[in-house]
């Protein structure tokens, strides 16, 4: 596999992780003081999988559960498991390219609703609780691999803002709109790729001019 790195090139790569949390029904449980079922997960912005370029997940749960280091290999990057508190978790994520290093992100796990006042709410304790957070993977001058892979599929963008008066011309308008952008900077990144491939060959060959000349002497 290639380690060079695409030198000039930012991919941003937005993602979403957190969790869901449910109460758990309580006869299910017995002889036990979990109240919570939860799931925490790490996914692309529209809930894409982003396997083609993450290797690997570990989920570094508290240490009162058993193995609290989960690794998980394929998608979905996720845990579910039963407990009875919230705790910070960390999430690391390995990609595909040996080279490019690891990026860990950092979540409370929540298994309540709050009021205000940092109470627990009592009225919404039936419902599920969800806690997700954005965040964006910068990959800069990325190794050429990973590059590939990256641009092989569409990168997920959030979506404009509506606009109060969005009729149907005007989404298509700005889903062409989108495009063009899409386009516009894949040909700004081809054209950074050549302009450094250039730059290095121009060099090179003064280098070599130089070593002509002295050798002429
Ligand atoms: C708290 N600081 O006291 C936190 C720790 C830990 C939650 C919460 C373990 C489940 C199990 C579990 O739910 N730990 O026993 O396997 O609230």
């Amino acid at each position: 596999m290639s380690t060079k790195r695409t030198k000039g090139v930012t991919i941003v790569y937005p993602i979403v992780y957190g969790n869901v949390a449910t109460l758990l029904p309580q006869k299910k449980v017995p002889d036990s003081d979990h109240t919570h079922k939860w799931t925490v997960s790490v996914k692309g912005i529209n809930g894409q999988e982003i396997g083609h370029f993450v290797k690997k997940v570990t989920f570094k749960l508290h240490e009162t559960y058993s193995n609290p280091q989960r690794i998980v290999e394929h998608p979905p990057f996720e845990i579910t498991e039963t407990g009875w508190g919230e705790f910070e978790l960390s999430i690391k994520l390995q990609f595909i390219e040996g080279s490019e290093k690891p990026v860990t992100l950092y979540h409370n796990l929540r298994l309540h609703s709050y009021e205000d006042d940092g109470s627990i709410s009592t009225s919404s304790k039936n419902k599920p609780v969800q806690s997700f957070q954005y965040d964006e993977l910068v990959f800069t001058d990325p190794p050429e691999t990973l590059y590939q892979i990256l641009t092989m599929h569409p990168i997920p963008t959030l979506p404009s803002k509506p606009s109060p008066n969005s009729l149907y011309s005007l989404q298509a308008e700005q889903d062409e709109l989108r495009k063009i952008e899409e386009a516009y900077r894949k040909v700004q990144e081809q054209m950074t790729i050549y302009k450094n491939k250039n730059d290095k060959i121009t060099k090179e060959l003064e280098e070599v001019k130089a070593e002509l000349e002295r050798t002429k002497k």
